[in-house]
């Protein structure tokens, strides 16, 4: 044991970035505390923060490079693995083809620089077009709307929670999630301080949630019918002669075209289908538009369902009508210290989208990547392309993408898989090779991506605290390790670190923010308010905010032909839902997380479980298209009737991830169906699947 040290720096598990003090005696953690005086967490942290020194020592940890030889995973040497996964993937690809080896990134990925930074040079490497990652099954409709509208894809508003008069939440819990494309850490202290200066929070969502029991005001709506309601806000705000462009005005195109696309989408249409009446969706239009400033933020909710493309370019226009759009209070553009934007900049540069579509069901690409949603397709389908390895990097789809059994079966006929991550989940068991990664506490922190999406522009970097288990690598290192092998490079590049001190001096707090400065800052540096810039940033060719794009306008006679499906067999609509004590699918191995009742439970509405004979807390089985499970019911009000929710991320059945958990618990995504698609943009539909319930 060394002497007592404290260290400042950002729990990397979701996007909030809180900041924490770890006290530790460089072998052992003493204490994760929240820091109180981080500019932009200010004092928030939840329970996963104090369980990142247990992902470091858990005993289920993967610590080794792990081969399966006759079914069992067995040791072996850096060195080795190196060797097999190179000369195994190169085989596949001289028989099949580059493009036979498919590569799937998971979420963890996004809040670790140093895979971010290598892991483009991976997959060159591997030369295949076959790419997927977590962000189908999450966020690609921002990207999509940012694309045509800005005319780049990270060009994605964060709302002003900190000015903001009024917030619009539509499809978000960040009470819970703390935000997402929205980083807001202690949302739920930042809605109060919004309802004590005088402003108003409205959320729109199936579930009464933890963010809703928060809000002024809550809105049940049916799911998948927000652009219905969003398209008659912008309605309204048409009718009512409320349109404002403030300081946009001669800078954005296609008011006309929008008001005409918009004509059929009526409040009376509206709430027809959302179940929300139509005197108050006028109410809310006019709310909106004569606040000083407001925000709408849809998200999760809105992203990840049939109509998510439209969702967020109508979450845009609203914002952008009203004024409120790259204005204080409203959705403005962040100047973070690493720029991401910039670094990756597309001006001048022509290009058409989607940049391609999937081989076997025709469904689009964009940033490079396929929809989740066919993968499995992808897998089963012989032909030129057909992918027979799979390269899975901090990612557990068979749990969290939709219909994950059909990609586990895809995987399980594969001529080999290769995987990095921490454990053996319900995904890498069918590894024949497992590479470890290292933990949080273990690397170098910088937040490449989410600084781009804070509330306030912050920078933070802390040095790594522990080594690695066994002398083992970071992850950084054996990612490009990998690479060096596959292109016959005898060296590695710069260390992350390294790369950062390269990047920082060129983003928008130049020499002032650099790898040092944080270093002697030794704690989160605060770097002001949001600030107007989309002017100078907009990459569109003719440098206009684009109010219409023809792809959503294209995509209205969808929307407006759109019924929920009225299937007897499967009567009711599924829709997930977040919990403060779990990450998706992979802190459920923590003790101190998964302690106490079991919280995989279906909420569904008293009038439907007495219908049904349903009781609190029995089992009930659940069927839906692709699927069928048993789990315990929750009967409760904060569900709409018709509707019920089931968290996302359980399920852990296999491996040996969730040891800990004392009882069984059920997989959302046994349930969700990978036919659900958004067209426009590719995006998984968790939300609304047709499932029916019957006691078990
Ligand atoms: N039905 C439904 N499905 C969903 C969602 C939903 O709301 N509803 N949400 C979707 C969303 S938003 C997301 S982002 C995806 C997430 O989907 P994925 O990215 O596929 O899954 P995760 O559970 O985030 O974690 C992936 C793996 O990373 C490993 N891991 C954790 N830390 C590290 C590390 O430091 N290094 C390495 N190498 N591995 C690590 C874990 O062991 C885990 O196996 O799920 C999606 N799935
Ligand atoms: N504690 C915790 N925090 C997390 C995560 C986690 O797993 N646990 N995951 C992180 C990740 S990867 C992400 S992407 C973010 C997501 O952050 P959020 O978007 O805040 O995520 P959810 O909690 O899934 O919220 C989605 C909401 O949409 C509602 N909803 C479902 N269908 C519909 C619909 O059709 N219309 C409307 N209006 N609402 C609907 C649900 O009831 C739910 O309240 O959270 C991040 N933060
Ligand atoms: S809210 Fe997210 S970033 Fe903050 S402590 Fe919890 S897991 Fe970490
Ligand atoms: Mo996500």
């Amino acid at each position: 044991m060394g002497d007592l040290q404290t260290q400042h720096r950002t729990c990397n598990i979701c996007e909030a970035m809180c900041g924490l003090i770890v006290e530790h005696d460089g072998e052992n953690v003493l204490s994760i505390k929240p820091d109180v005086n981080d500019p932009l967490s200010r004092g928030h942290i939840c329970p996963k923060a104090v369980a990142l020194q247990d992902f470091r020592t858990d005993p289920d940890r993967i610590t080794a490079p792990m081969l399966k030889v006759d079914g069992v995973f067995q040791n072996i040497t850096w060195d080795e693995a190196y060797d097999i996964a190179t000369e195994r993937l190169r085989a596949v690809q001289e028989v099949h083809g580059r493009d036979a080896v498919g590569v799937y990134l998971g979420n963890p990925n996004a809040h670790k620089f140093g895979n971010l930074l290598n892991l483009p040079a991976l997959v060159k490497a591997l030369g295949t077009r076959n790419r997927y990652s977590s962000a189908t099954a999450d966020q690609i409709p921002h990207h999509v709307a940012s694309i045509h509208m800005l005319g780049h894809p990270m060009l994605i508003p964060v709302p002003d929670v900190e000015r903001t008069d009024f917030m619009l939440i539509i499809g978000g819990n960040p009470v819970v999630s703390n935000g997402s494309m929205m980083t807001a850490p202690g949302f739920g202290k930042r809605m109060e301080e919004i309802k004590a200066r005088g402003g108003r929070v409205v959320v729109v969502d199936p579930r009464r949630t933890e963010t809703a029991e928060k809000a002024s005001a809550h809105l049940f709506i049916r799911p998948e019918t927000d652009a219905f309601l969003m398209l008659a806000l912008i309605h309204e705000i048409f009718d009512a002669d409320l349109v404002d462009l403030g300081t946009l005005t001669g800078k954005v195109k296609g008011v006309e075209a929008l008001q005409e696309a918009v004509a059929p989408f009526t409040p009376d249409l509206a709430a027809e289908r959302t179940g929300i009446a139509a005197a108050t969706i006028r109410q809310l239009a006019r709310d909106f538009a004569n606040s000083p400033s407001a925000v709408c933020y849809a998200r999760m909710g809105a992203s990840t369902q049939s109509f998510g493309a439209l969702c967020q370019w109508a979450n845009n226009v609203l914002n952008i009508l009203t004024g409120n759009f790259d204005h204080a209070g409203g959705a403005m553009f962040t100047t973070p210290a690493l720029d991401y934007v910039g670094m990756t900049s597309r001006k001048g540069r022509v290009r058409s989208y989607p940049e391609r579509r999937s081989r076997v069901s025709g469904q689009p690409l964009y940033n490079g990547e396929f929809p989740i949603s066919v993968m499995a397709e992808e897998m089963e389908t012989p032909g030129d392309g057909q992918i027979k390895a799979l390269v899975c990097v901090a990612g557990n789809p068979v749990l969290t993408a939709p219909n994950g059994r059909r990609i586990e079966a895809g995987i399980e006929g594969l001529e080999f898989m290769l995987a990095i991550d921490i454990h053996v989940n319900d995904t890498t068991r069918h590894a024949d090779l497992i590479l470890p990664g290292t933990v949080a506490l273990e690397e170098d922190i910088y937040d490449m991506v989410f600084h781009s999406f804070a509330v306030r522009n912050t920078a933070a970097y802390a040095p790594a605290i522990f080594a690695p288990p066994k002398g083992n690598p970071k992850e950084w290192e054996v990612i490009a390790r990998l690479t060096a092998r596959l292109t016959g490079a005898n060296q590695i590049g710069p260390s992350p670190e390294q790369v950062l001190g390269m990047l920082l001096p060129q983003g928008y707090h130049g020499d002032s923010i650099s790898v040092e400065a944080l270093l002697e800052a030794g704690q989160s540096v605060d770097l002001g308010p949001l600030v107007p810039n989309i002017t100078e940033r907009l990459e569109t060719p003719d440098n206009m905010i684009q109010l219409a794009p023809e792809v959503f306008v294209e995509d209205l006679p969808r929307l407006l032909a759109f019924a929920p499906a009225q299937d007897a067999a499967f009567p009711l609509q599924m829709i997930g839902r977040r919990q403060v004590r779990s990450h998706n699918s992979w802190t459920q191995n923590s003790p101190r997380l998964v302690k106490g009742r079991n919280r995989c439970t279906v909420e569904i509405h008293p009038e439907d479980a007495a219908r049904l004979g349903i009781e609190d807390g029995e089992d009930v089985l659940i069927r839906s298209r692709v699927g069928l499970v048993t789990m315990p019911a929750e009967v409760t009000e904060a569900m709409a009737p018709g509707v019920v929710s089931i968290p996302q991320g359980w399920g852990q059945k296999n491996g040996r991830i969730n040891a800990a958990s004392a009882q069984p618990t059920i997989s959302i995504n046994d349930l969700t169906d990978d036919a659900r698609i958004d067209p426009i943009s590719g995006n998984a539909a968790f939300n609304g699947v047709a499932v029916a319930l019957q006691p078990a």
